[in-house]
């Protein structure tokens, strides 16, 4: 088994994941404003920065696009996932297998699981052949680990998101994506949490240059491995300007204040 940090994904054991699922998430009222981006080109083209160790994308996008873009992007393929327009109780389905992805040129898998949720048993079963064919093929596993559903009162608390740290180790993934638990002392311990399992902070919806590299400074110093962000990058007017502002803050260590 190769380690993660082997892997194209990282650099320096640091990762810069630019994720491009939300056309399928939430749909194309997230591109109100750039509605240019529209066109999944423009968001290849960013992952082609320096900054970006891998770009999360799911099928459609990778067999139509990727193919221009394998020699400069890494693939992190996104292989489940649903829309906003299901109202039924939170899952995503899978969509394309391991190995057309790594058909396809993947470097990486990503997989959502919603931990709580009354399908988890079926979502954590749904995992298992996921994990063990990318294993088998020496590529790296995300898990997007949301922990949702009745039972789970908040959503964000100190405990909910160091458990859905673990649930990521405990499961077999390299990577656990999370949301931000509000505090640096919170994101330290789900990094305790997850153990040899890396962490990587979910970007989160558009806010400030400076709102936005202070929380991922914060996360930073409290241990996580990086970032795995979407609208905070392709929702913005320049990208690449945050791009280069977010390079100095994930890999050389620079402070918010350094950059802006
Ligand atoms: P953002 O940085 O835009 O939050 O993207 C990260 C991400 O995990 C996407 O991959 C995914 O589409 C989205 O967040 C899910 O967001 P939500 O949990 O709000 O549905």
């Amino acid at each position: 088994m190769r380690s993660v940090e082997e892997s194209p994904v990282t650099r320096d054991g640091k990762a810069l994941v630019l994720a491009h699922d939300h056309g399928l998430e939430h749909g194309p009222e997230q591109f109100a404003g750039v509605e240019e981006r529209l066109d999944p080109a423009r968001v290849f083209e960013m992952a082609t920065h320096d900054a970006v160790t891998a770009l999360a994308v799911g099928k459609g996008l990778t067999e139509t696009y990727y193919p221009s873009y394998d020699d400069q992007v890494n693939l992190l393929a996104k292989l489940n996932g649903g829309s906003d327009l299901w109202m039924g109780d939170p899952y995503s389905p899978q969509n394309w297998s391991v190995e057309y992805a790594d058909e396809l040129g993947a470097d990486a898998i990503g997989y959502t699981i919603y931990p709580g949720v009354n399908r988890e048993p079926e979502m954590f079963e749904d995992f298992r052949p996921v994990q063990e064919e990318a294993r088998e093929r020496d590529l790296p596993i995300a898990m997007w680990s949301y922990p949702r559903g009745q039972a789970v009162k908040a959503h964000r608390s100190p405990e909910v998101i160091a458990y859905a740290a673990r649930i990521a180790h405990e499961l077999g993934a390299d990577f656990a994506k999370v949301k931000y638990p509000r505090s640096r002392e919170a994101m330290a311990h789900a990094v305790d949490a997850a153990a040899a399992t890396k962490v990587l902070l979910s970007g989160g919806s558009k806010t400030s240059d400076r709102e936005f590299l202070e929380l991922v400074e914060s996360c930073m110093d409290a241990g996580v491995e990086g970032l795995a962000v979407g609208r905070n990058v392709w929702q913005r007017e320049n990208p690449h300007e945050i791009l280069d502002m977010l390079e100095r803050v994930v890999f050389e260590g620079a402070s918010t204040d350094d950059v802006l």
